[in-house]
């Protein structure tokens, strides 16, 4: 007897560990238009209580706009395609959440611990649940200083493999952006900029770099998404949404607080998973929590557009 639970654990369901919500169900069986929507963003990106009720506005602007959201996190063994508004709140407050991406999103899943997924994990969980549209508030890239940390976001090489658009505000601007449309570029993921020819820094809707695409209909998008799986090309987009222009923090403005933010990180040893939550949180302090005002706008907006990408989608196939 080794004392550790039995392996698979026996309830462990056949088949894939999914557990799909009413709403979502619903939609499934009459092809209504769906939306992921990652849940790293709730424990990690936000604070109490704006994360949850951010979660819920974003669900309901999806809604709006004609599609059924689907919120993707781990617990009790299942992937949630989908959660009611206890599992919602009870995510929100939770402590000790794990941070998943491909790499622990199965031994997460295997220990029954409770986890949430960052934009790779819910690209996995999201398209194994058939579902091709999410939408976040920005994707993570390569870290400032990756040539000596080698910090660069698994969301990047899971664009590269699976087929999910995926729609965010450009990459968070506490990174560099130079080096992560590079990365992009050498892995294959088409970055479509939307009513602009720049790509948008997240809180501030220019990076000063231009995108290497630009559509502005979600027909065009959609139907780049369909050509994608008909040559057989695998991966996913990146659809690069400017924050709106009332929202958004001027560059001149938000570029000192990310400095002071990096420099504190760099003096305080923070590493890995802990770099994007730290400078989240201590960019919201720095401004005052303008950064979070804008970081939910922008979220809002995404969940719009990807609304409407994922109702074409469903219109053609
Ligand atoms: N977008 C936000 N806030 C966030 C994130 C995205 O507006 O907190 C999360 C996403 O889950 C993304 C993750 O995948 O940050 C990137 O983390 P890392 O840099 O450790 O790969
Ligand atoms: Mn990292």
């Amino acid at each position: 007897m080794t004392g550790l639970p039995p392996f698979p654990p026996p309830d462990f369901p056949p088949g894939l560990p999914l557990a799909f919500s009413a709403e979502v169900a619903g939609a499934r069986r009459t092809g209504a238009p769906v939306v992921a929507l990652e849940s790293t963003i709730i424990t990690h990106g936000m604070p109490w209580p704006q994360n949850h009720e951010t979660a819920r506005r974003v669900e309901a602007e999806v809604r709006a706009a004609g599609a059924v959201p689907a919120t993707i996190a781990v617990m009790d063994g299942q992937i949630h395609i989908g959660l009611d508004d206890a599992a919602l709140v009870a995510l929100a407050r939770a402590e000790g959440v794990m941070k998943l991406s491909r790499a622990d999103i199965a031994a997460c899943l295997a220990t029954g611990r409770t986890g949430a997924t960052t934009v790779a994990a819910t690209m996995i969980a999201a398209h194994l649940a058939g579902i091709a549209v999410f939408a976040t508030g920005g994707i993570g890239g390569v870290h400032r200083g990756a040539g000596e940390s080698f910090d660069i976001s698994a969301d990047l090489t899971e664009l590269a493999r699976t087929p999910v658009t995926v729609v965010a505000a450009g990459a968070k601007a506490i990174l560099d952006l130079p080096k992560t449309l590079e990365v992009l570029e050498t892995q294959g993921v088409p970055v479509i900029a939307v009513g602009q020819d720049d790509f948008p820094a997240f809180w501030s809707r220019s990076s000063g770099l231009k995108a290497p695409l630009r559509i502005d209909s979600a027909a065009g998008i959609a139907a780049a998404h369909l050509m994608r799986a008909r040559l057989g090309l695998g991966g996913g987009q990146l659809v690069a949404n400017p924050i709106p222009a009332g929202a958004e923090i001027a560059r001149d403005e938000i570029v000192p607080v990310i400095e002071a933010a990096l420099a504190e990180a760099a003096a305080q040893g923070i590493a890995a998973k802990a770099v994007t939550p730290f400078l989240l949180a201590r960019i919201f302090e720095m401004t005052g929590g303008r950064s979070l005002a804008a970081n939910i706008e922008l979220v809002l907006n995404n969940a719009r557009l990807a609304a409407a990408i994922a109702t074409e989608i469903a219109a053609r196939r």
